[in-house]
């Protein structure tokens, strides 16, 4: 039997909403969470690792709770006068938020690992869960579209995810090697959960670090997926229109099916519940729980629900 933790695959929003509910049901210290990196971008001279900052703005406490990213009780005043000397204001960085990037990109300028800077991050802000970078090499998650190859955040952000996409690529991956501890952290947890994040460009970029599949492969028995789908529409964020891309049906079924391989035990919503027997046909256990996490107790009832499986 693995020891006692669990592994987490996690990428923006809906994975930190679900993080936040799991660090008061499972001591953080026995927490380990595989992060996105594909949305990292550099701009203003910084380095932003903006899944990296949603998990751990979220565990910390200070995320903004209605966006569910970037500092709570933000003011944007230095992006302000940003203006006057760079066009991409599209990115709404705030002055709080605005720290941790000056200080990554010093960091990272003294020659210290993506994994490492977090760490001392996660340090700094009293974080006891271990946060890890999925890859410690560049991966960019880029969308190819009528307007030309955008980076994910000029996609969704400045975009608003309007452009048709023409293909997804995953800059580097091929390249890219998983941070030393990953794939011990994968193959000795008592339970591997992959968050409600987006399937194809949050979950689907990690699984692009093809050392990372193939272990989740070898352990899908242990491996459990919650649908980012309801009712066949995301939360929040374009993974509809990224699985009908790639010919995935939009619903709890659809992301079954692009997680087959790699999991073993899928937790849909109450409301999908007529979708069970045919997820079950795949091979994989599914439970239906409520998975709207709209507030705090949701959120940890639902964490709940997936460790006691
Ligand atoms: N998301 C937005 O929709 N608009 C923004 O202006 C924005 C700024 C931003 C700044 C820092 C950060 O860490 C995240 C930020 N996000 C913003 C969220 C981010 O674009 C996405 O939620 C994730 O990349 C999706 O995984």
């Amino acid at each position: 039997m693995g020891e006692d933790y669990y592994t987490v695959l996690a990428g923006g929003v809906g994975a930190a909403k679900f993080i936040q509910g799991l660090v008061r049901v499972v001591d953080s210290s026995n927490i380990k969470i595989v992060i996105n990196t594909g949305d990292d971008i550099e701009l203003f001279g910084l380095r932003i690792c903006p899944d990296i900052d949603i998990i751990t703005y979220s565990i910390a406490e200070v995320v903004d709770k209605e966006k569910g990213w970037g500092f709570e009780n933000e003011t944007f005043n230095c992006l302000s006068i940003l203006k006057n000397y760079y066009d991409n204001e599209w990115f709404n960085l705030g002055d709080k938020d605005l720290a941790i990037h000056i200080y990554r990109t010093d960091l990272f300028r003294k020659g210290f690992t993506k994994a490492q800077i977090t760490s001392d991050i996660c340090k700094k802000l009293g974080i006891k869960a271990k946060l890890i970078p999925m890859s410690d090499e560049s991966v960019t998650t880029y969308i190819d579209t009528s307007l030309g190859k955008l980076h994910f955040e000029e996609y969704y952000i400045k975009h608003k995810c309007k452009p048709e996409i023409l293909d997804i690529s995953f800059n580097g991956s091929n390249k890219a090697k998983p941070v030393r501890g990953v794939i011990d952290y994968i193959k000795n947890a008592k339970k591997v959960i992959i968050c409600p994040s987006n399937p194809i460009v949050s979950i689907g970029t990690i699984l692009s670090v093809k050392e990372i599949k193939k272990t989740l492969i070898s352990v899908k028995d242990k491996v459990y997926a919650i649908s980012p789908i309801i009712e066949g529409s995301t939360v929040k964020g374009p993974a509809n229109k990224m699985m009908d891309f790639f010919g995935y049906e939009v619903s709890s079924l659809g992301v079954a099916k692009f997680y087959k391989e790699i999991i073993g035990h899928f937790i849909i919503d109450r409301k999908d519940q007529s979708l069970k027997p045919q997820i079950e046909e795949l091979g994989i256990k599914t439970y239906c729980f409520d998975t709207l996490m709209t507030n705090i107790q949701k959120k940890e009832s639902l964490a709940r629900d997936v460790i006691n499986l």
